[in-house]
């Protein structure tokens, strides 16, 4: 058992302790309500790629790593969604790589802002941008605009996990090379991306971590070589082909 009651050999158990985590992350101010939802639609194209990180994933998480490490100053993104999910494994992806974290809301409001920075700061955060919000986004007229100078309005290279679409479209136009990690292949952030990772957030963050540590001590030549040799088209199209096949042939119905 775990943080909740759930058999850890239950079929489903890596699915319902997530969806727990978010629950949990509604109930204590982290998550929005609208935050369920985006979990549900995950939560479907997560079960048609098989619950796995494919192939494709693995080499988009490997030049995001990359992109990260060669970036002058990264930062990463964190939503409610992400806050609840993975809040540790943010606070080591940054410390992997030498980024920044910065709370980015669709709903913003200070309790949210504050109750998240403060979940990260308990996660090993020592610092958390975001909350100045001296900095704007241009051509967008909702909150996300809202960013540190000094934070997103400064980086050249951004993580934007389960984003909407605007806002990825944005930070592109501004130059920014954005990775998204979204497990809709045909979303508008996957496709304003520079290294879209077709992934659940809870494999993807500590997989991207693992390349950076393994990159660490490589040549900026290889750095590049890497990023460079992702091809964004091919990693989107073949995403959207597991999910179109059905990738659970290799599945019984009995864990659907
Ligand atoms: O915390 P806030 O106020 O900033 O709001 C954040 C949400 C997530 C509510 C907001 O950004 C939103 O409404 O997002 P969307 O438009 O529902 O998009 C979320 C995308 O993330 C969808 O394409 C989902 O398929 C995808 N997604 C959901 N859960 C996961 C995921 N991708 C990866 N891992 C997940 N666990």
């Amino acid at each position: 058992m775990s943080e909740i009651r759930i058999p850890e050999d239950h079929p489903r158990y890596e699915s319902l302790l997530t969806r727990h985590r978010i629950e949990k992350g509604v109930d204590e101010g982290i998550t929005s309500r609208q935050g369920l939802i985006a979990q549900g639609r995950g939560e479907a194209f997560d079960y048609l790629l098989g619950e796995r990180t494919t192939d494709g994933a693995d080499a988009a998480e490997r030049a995001a790593a990359a992109a990260l490490l060669l970036a002058d100053h990264a930062v990463l993104s964190v939503n409610g969604n992400v806050a609840a999910l993975v809040p540790g494994e943010i606070v080591e992806l940054a410390e992997a790589t030498g980024a920044d974290i910065e709370v980015n809301l669709f709903n913003r409001t200070d309790e949210r802002m504050a109750a998240i920075a403060a979940h990260l700061r308990e996660h090993g955060a020592e610092e958390v941008k975001g909350l100045d919000a001296d900095g704007r986004i241009p051509g967008l007229s909702h909150e996300r605009a809202k960013v540190d100078a000094d934070g997103i309005g400064d980086a050249d290279v951004v993580l934007v996990p389960l984003e909407d679409g605007d806002r990825a479209e944005a930070l592109s136009a501004m130059g920014k090379t954005e990775i998204v990690i979204d497990l809709n292949p045909l979303s508008r952030s996957a496709r304003a991306a520079a290294i879209p990772i077709v992934d659940n957030i809870v494999r993807a963050v500590p997989n991207v971590t693992r390349h950076a540590r393994e990159l660490r001590d490589a040549p900026r030549e290889e750095l590049a070589r890497i990023v460079d040799g992702f091809d964004r088209e091919r990693a989107l199209g073949e995403a959207e082909r597991e999910i179109r096949d059905g990738a659970r042939s290799d599945v019984s119905p009995t864990d659907r």
